[in-house]
């Protein structure tokens, strides 16, 4: 039997109406599997890895994206516009072809990883690509769809957060109950408000049992929320996560507050070792930004952190395949020789 897709499964989570149209390109239902070697350097009673890289368009966005497409067409919109870090745009472009809607993508110009690019372009977006990062793009889109009949599909559209907390759900049914903490990325703040509402939303009904710690994690050169300021020109090579003034900034201190979590600061060091630890070690092709979800355990483990009796979820945002840039730059290189077998028998050594 053909499994269900992510708006019908969660129907009654989700704001749809009997004209929302149905649509999917094989979003949710992502894998949530077992670390075989970070559990136990960190001390976890139990660690797991929430692949968000393997929905269709390689991030979390596609959760979000859906619902605020499906809505955006069911009230007869013909253009919908975001700024972006490039998952946003990736996600919203391939949505937006499904209906043949106008896709108007903002980003700060040569500061997003290529296969995010390449993804807009194929999947037909009108890419407008700004002198200014992420923040100014934000605020210019913000101003445009105040003048114009365009719908914003960041995650300040409510829609987005309903569709992205389906993740948390999705933790819960494999689970049987939330786990003890979920150590997230956080860049514009949208996924840990959207986790924390499908946390709550799931308890209310009934379906857990408590609510996790919510353990967020700013790049150290992007941190406002950390730091409790904006900051005018955010770095980190993380570029996913390169935001300075996060627009669910206040959202994402009452998760953390009501959650009993935190939120705190990784370098980039710490967000490069992860990212080459969950590939050398785990076999997970993540993106930088994704793997300050796990700096921030190895982090928190190195500082004592007892995470013996706790079960842990560490969400993996999007795909490595999308910044090969990066991967090369930070891995072990090709070594390359003549096309003959004594060279090749010498070049592989003693086996
Ligand atoms: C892989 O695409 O903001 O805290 O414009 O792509 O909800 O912003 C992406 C963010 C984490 C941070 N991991 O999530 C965009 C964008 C990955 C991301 C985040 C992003 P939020």
């Amino acid at each position: 039997m053909k499994s269900k897709c992510l708006l019908e499964k969660y129907r009654e989570y989700l704001p749809l109406t009997n004209s929302t149209p149905i649509i999917s390109i094989g979003e949710g239902d992502t894998p949530l599997v077992r670390s075989k070697f970070l559990e136990g350097q960190t001390g976890c009673g139990a660690l797991y890895f929430k692949l968000e890289g393997c929905n269709p368009t390689g991030s979390f966005k596609d959760r979000g994206m859906v619902v605020a497409v499906a809505k955006a067409t069911e009230e007869r919109n013909r253009a919908i516009i975001c700024a972006s870090t490039g998952n946003t745009s990736a996600s919203a472009a391939a949505y937006g072809a499904i209906f043949g809607l106008k896709v108007l993508v903002v980003v700060p110009r040569g500061n997003i990883a290529l296969g995010k690019l390449a993804q807009a372009m194929i999947y037909g977006a009108e890419i407008l690509a700004i002198d200014g990062n992420f923040d100014r793009a934000l605020e210019l889109v913000r101003a445009i769809t105040d003048r114009h009949p365009i719908i914003l599909v960041n995650s300040l559209n409510p829609h987005r957060i309903e569709g992205q907390k389906t993740a948390a759900f999705e933790i819960i049914d494999t689970l049987g109950d939330a786990p003890d903490c979920l150590f997230i990325p956080v860049g514009n703040a949208g996924n840990i408000t959207a986790y924390w509402k499908g946390f709550l939303d799931y308890k209310r009904a009934g379906k857990a049992g408590k609510t996790p710690r919510m353990m967020g994690f700013e790049a150290e050169g992007s941190a406002a929320i950390v730091k409790g300021k904006p900051i005018p020109d955010p770095t980190t090579f993380a570029s996913a996560i390169r935001i300075g003034n996060p627009a669910s900034w206040q959202k994402a201190v009452a998760a953390r507050d009501e959650s009993g979590g935190i939120i705190d600061i990784v370098t980039d060091a710490e967000i490069l070792e992860a990212y080459q630890l969950l590939g050398s070690r785990e076999g997970i092709f993540g993106e930088p930004a994704s793997a300050a979800s796990v700096a921030g355990l190895i982090k928190m483990s190195k500082n004592g952190h007892d995470f013996s009796s706790k079960q842990i979820v560490c969400i993996v945002t999007g795909s490595g395949l999308k910044d090969p840039d990066t991967a090369i730059r930070n891995a072990r290189q090709p070594f390359e020789l003549p096309a003959n077998l004594d060279a090749l028998e010498k070049a592989i050594g003693g086996f």
